[in-house]
């Protein structure tokens, strides 16, 4: 039984997605991502940063959405979510993975937390239009490298293709951020990927009211 820190339109949804594909027992833990609430105890004694997901099973618990991804489907090669280690396309899986955790997420974070990124107030709308601009520029790498692909790996769908999808519900034009439209290759996997009975499932609020 695995057991998930989780809030709805986090980084933790992707984590349940795959959950969900896997058919593992799982309990959700109901937590946060608001600034101005607490986190459980519990929660930042595994991760003191503070965000989510957070997973923990009956051996450990960890933190960073790219390693509980690798860590899963490693975990559960029957789902067929990942090459394996020996498998060529390991190492484009591995990459999109740590890609859209280091730069692609790092971008979102400039928009979402640009605080964190800067020393005084003054400089927030700056360090948010930056990221604006870095997410074109990061979403751009990934369109292109995906080309005429089916998925991210090629022909086979992976957990790669629901991270993607997870990034792109966070897109929100509302507040600068690139539309999904001007990643078309992007769009095209992720309109795929939505088609899931996984992902129909754990994103019902989302997919009812999609922000793009
Ligand atoms: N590098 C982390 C970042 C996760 C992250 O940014 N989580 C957000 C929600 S999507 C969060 O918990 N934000 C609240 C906070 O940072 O305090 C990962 O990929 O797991």
């Amino acid at each position: 039984m695995y057991k998930l820190f989780y809030a709805p339109e986090s980084a933790s949804m992707g984590v349940r997605v795959l959950l969900e594909e896997i058919g593992a027992p799982y309990e959700l833990i109901q937590t946060t991502v608001a600034m101005d609430t607490p986190r459980p105890p519990e929660q930042l004694a595994i991760n003191p940063n503070g965000w989510v997901p957070v997973l923990l099973w009956e051996g450990g618990a960890m933190y960073e959405c790219a390693a509980i991804t690798v860590f899963l489907c490693d975990r559960h090669p029957e789902a067929g979510l990942a090459p394996a280690v020996e498998d060529p396309a390991r190492a484009t899986y591995l990459q999109t993975l740590v890609y859209f955790s280091n730069s692609v997420q790092n971008a979102f974070q400039l928009t979402y937390y640009p605080d964190r990124f800067v020393d005084a107030p003054v400089d927030e709308p700056s360090a948010h239009r930056r990221g604006n601009r870095r997410l074109r520029e990061t979403w751009m790498i990934i369109n292109d490298q995906i080309g005429d692909n089916e998925w991210m790996l090629g022909q086979r769908f992976s957990a790669a293709d629901i991270y993607l999808f997870m990034l792109t519900t966070w897109l929100n034009s509302a507040i600068g951020h690139p539309a999904i439209s001007e990643f078309s290759n992007a769009k095209r996997i992720a309109d795929k990927v939505l088609q899931r009975s996984s992902v129909q499932h754990v994103y019902q609020p989302w997919v009812e009211n999609p922000e793009y």
